[in-house]
Formats: structure tokens, sequence, C-alpha cells
């Protein structure tokens, strides 16, 4: 056994005798509100501090929990911290306690040998790979859609950035020894639907990007045990990937030799097979595909829309920024609606999933500002000027302008 908090037994057994936490603890729910202006939408949500293991949370709905990251919590550095780290889930039924000493993995279908490994087994007993990794939501930011859309009206704050440690899921496939044919390897977790007969959520990955090497099984986000409600004991982690492929309280992984025919991967998250995901409300026609990799992001986190500032003085202005699938090539501002772009210096490198973080001044002179911030992946993909639209208010990324005042 190491003697590491975050990978004893001890630790995960520690959890297990927290004796079961209340998805809601009882506290009363009169809290305090967050602007959070949306199109159509109201000016103000509810904070919460009553889910267990998070801090102020903006609440987007109780049950099943979809909570919210403030998004000051992005000015303070390019990890975001696990009890302010969003959560989404589809179902309600989501177990409140773990048993650690009797939960198991189980790998079967495909493969020379079924597998039922112990978190002992995995933590223990596997080589340790260690990843920063942006999870983000298919829908970060679909409460900006115009015409809206229905599904969680999230502002920017479906997303989030950890060092996730755990082991690499080709490790635990090779383990099992995968049959020549196989074609995908599906993933399911602890959390159940609410009725019968509805769709258990279950995600697939084509088999050589299971095998890719990358995609790994997390057992520790940011140096801790993941949260409950962000999938403890175990998660699957698809870096570069939107976070519905992110499968949580992972427990079943089957090994497919025809392709995966359940719900949640051939008929929910669809995107237009079009550049940046666009199309026009009602056009008809449009192919369909499997949302996948992610595409550029950047945001301003040291200054608010509407601020004011010092005409002629020199502000410092930062954020953070993301390449998608790949590394952030450069982090560029512009005060003139995107007639001219410069660019801005960027923080630390903690790898190509990362958030990074990026700095500038800026000197306005009197009058109002518009500040408009953009990314280009260092594969050469830019963010577009106008947000695109399709029915599920997936893939957005267009690029953010905050309106400032230099008095
Ligand atoms: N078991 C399970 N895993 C899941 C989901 C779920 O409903 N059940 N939702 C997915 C979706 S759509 C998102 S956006 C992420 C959210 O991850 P987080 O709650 O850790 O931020 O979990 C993914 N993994
Ligand atoms: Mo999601």
């Amino acid at each position: 056994m190491r003697n590491t908090t975050v990978t004893t037994r001890r630790s995960f057994l520690g959890q297990a005798g927290a004796g079961g936490l209340a998805l809601v603890s009882g506290s009363a729910w009169a809290t305090p509100t967050v602007e959070l202006p949306l199109p159509g939408g109201p000016r103000e949500r509810a904070l919460t501090t009553a889910f267990p293991q998070k801090a102020t949370m903006i609440l987007q709905r109780t049950r099943p929990p979809l909570l919210e990251t403030p998004f000051e919590v992005f000015d303070r550095g390019v990890f975001t911290p696990n009890d302010q780290f969003y959560v989404r889930w589809h179902w309600a039924v989501i177990p409140t306690e773990i048993d650690v000493a009797s939960f198991r993995l189980s790998v079967s279908g495909h493969v020379d040998k079924p597998l039922s490994l112990s978190l002992e087994d995995i933590v223990d007993g596997m080589p340790r790979v260690e990843l920063a990794a942006v999870n983000q939501c298919s829908g970060n930011s679909r409460g900006f859609s115009q015409p809206s859309v229905p599904g969680a009206q999230w502002a920017n704050g479906a997303m989030g950035n950890a060092k996730w440690m755990g082991v690499s899921l080709k490790d635990v496939l090779d383990r099992a020894g995968v049959k020549p044919g196989a074609l995908q390897v599906r993933f399911a977790g602890l959390d159940q639907p609410v009725v019968d007969g509805a769709p258990k959520f279950m995600k697939s990955l084509s088999l050589d990007h299971a095998r890719d090497g990358e995609v790994m099984i997390a057992y520790a986000m940011n140096g801790e045990q993941l949260p409950l409600l962000n999938g403890f004991p175990l998660r699957l982690v698809v870096p570069g990937w939107y976070s519905t492929y992110w499968v949580k309280m992972l427990d079943r992984i089957e090994v497919l030799d025809t392709p995966d025919e359940n719900f949640w991967t051939r008929n929910a998250y669809l995107i237009p097979d079009t550049p940046g995901a666009d199309m026009t409300p009602g056009q008809a026609g449009v192919k369909m595909v499997p949302i996948n990799r992610m595409v550029p992001r950047s945001f301003v986190t040291s200054l608010k829309d509407g601020a004011t500032l010092k005409a002629a003085v020199p502000t410092v202005v930062r954020g953070i920024a993301f390449g998608g699938s790949t590394g952030v090539g450069a982090v560029d501002i512009s005060l003139d609606d995107g007639a001219t772009w410069r660019p801005t210096t960027l923080g630390r490198d903690e790898g190509k999933y990362s958030f990074r973080q990026w700095q500038t001044e800026i000197a306005p002179a009197a009058g109002s500002v518009s500040l408009m911030v953009r990314c280009t992946s260092s594969d050469g993909l830019s963010q577009p000027k106008a947000m695109n639209w399709n029915p599920s208010g997936f893939m957005h990324n267009a690029i953010e302008t905050l309106h400032l005042t230099a008095a």
C-alpha cells in the first residue's frame, strides 16, 4: 500500500465511513443570488452551499443536480477547485454512498479474460498516469442561444480544469485482452434512470480511441479523491472531448463487436455535421453526427462585463483559454471590434488539454470600450465571431466581448 493520502485504501475507506452523503443537505434554500443575465432568462440565479463536498455553486437544478461554477473562480488559477467544480447528471438515482471494499469495475464483452477489479487492484496494482484536462459540458453557454433551446440554461461555468490521476484505459483493456473484431468500448456508471424502461446513461468510444493511451480511468482530481458528485470512486477522462463521454461512477466497461445502439450514444448528443456545428433554426435535412472534439475558447476573468476602468492608464487584463482538442497557440485581444488584434502573454503550459492563463495590459482613452478575446489553437483553429446555433445549444465558442467604460 502506498503511503499517500490520495491513493491508500484507508482514504477510500474513510469516505465510505462517512456514513453516506445526502445529495442535498437540510440547510436553508434561502440563499444569496448571483447575476447571470441570459437572453430571455431571469437575471439572477440562486447560489447554494447545500450539496456535499461543494462550496458556493450556482443552482441550476436540484434533482438531478446541475451546479454551475461561479465565474470568478476561473480568475484564481488554471485548476478549478474540486469544491467548486461544476456538476451535471442526467438521472436522479445516484448512490449517496459507495462501499469501497466491495466496489468492482467490470470489464466484459469481446475480451479474452473478463475482469472484476477492486479499487485496490486499480490504485495500487497498476501504473499511475496523470494529466491536466478541461472537462466541459457539450451545452456549456447554452443559455446564450438565440433563439433559446431546451436544456440546462448554463452560462459559461459548465466547465472546469483539473489534474486527473488514475490508470490508462489502454492498460486495463490490455489486461482483459481485446479480441479481434472488437469495434467499440461502452462505459456505464452506478447512476440509474428514475423510471423503468428509461435508458440508462452509457457512452461509447471507438476501440482505437479507447486504446490511444490518453483516455484514462481517474480516481483522483487535483490531488484528492473525486467528489461524489464528480464521479467517486472512478470516472472516465477523455482528453479533448466533451464531457458527455467522461462517464462518472464508472463500474462497467463492455467491449462491443457491433456498433453501440444505446440511446445516449446513437440518438443523444448529436451535432450538425457543418463547420462549427452551425445551422439555421428549422433548417431541414441537416446531417447529424455524434459530438466529439472540443473547440478553442477564451475568457476574460479579471474584469466583468460592464466594468469601469481608469482611462489612459495601464490596466492588467487576464483570463483563461483552452485549445479544445489541442493546445493554445495564441490568445489575442481586440479593442476595435475585431479590426485589429494584438497578442497577449501566455502563462505556464500545464499540457495541451489544460486551461492556460493569458495576460496583457490595456490603456484605452476615455469612452466606451469593447474588449474582445480570441484563442487560436496550436492547430490553427480560431474562435468564430458569430455564435453558432443548433437545436441542443452545443459547442458554443464564439469570441467573447466585454463592454467596458474608461473614465
Ligand atoms: N454516470 C454518469 N456520467 C456522466 C453523466 C451522467 O449523467 N452519468 N453526465 C455526463 C455529462 S453530460 C457531463 S457534462 C459530465 C459532467 O461532469 P461533472 O459533473 O464531473 O462536471 O458528466 C458526464 N458523465
Ligand atoms: Mo454535459
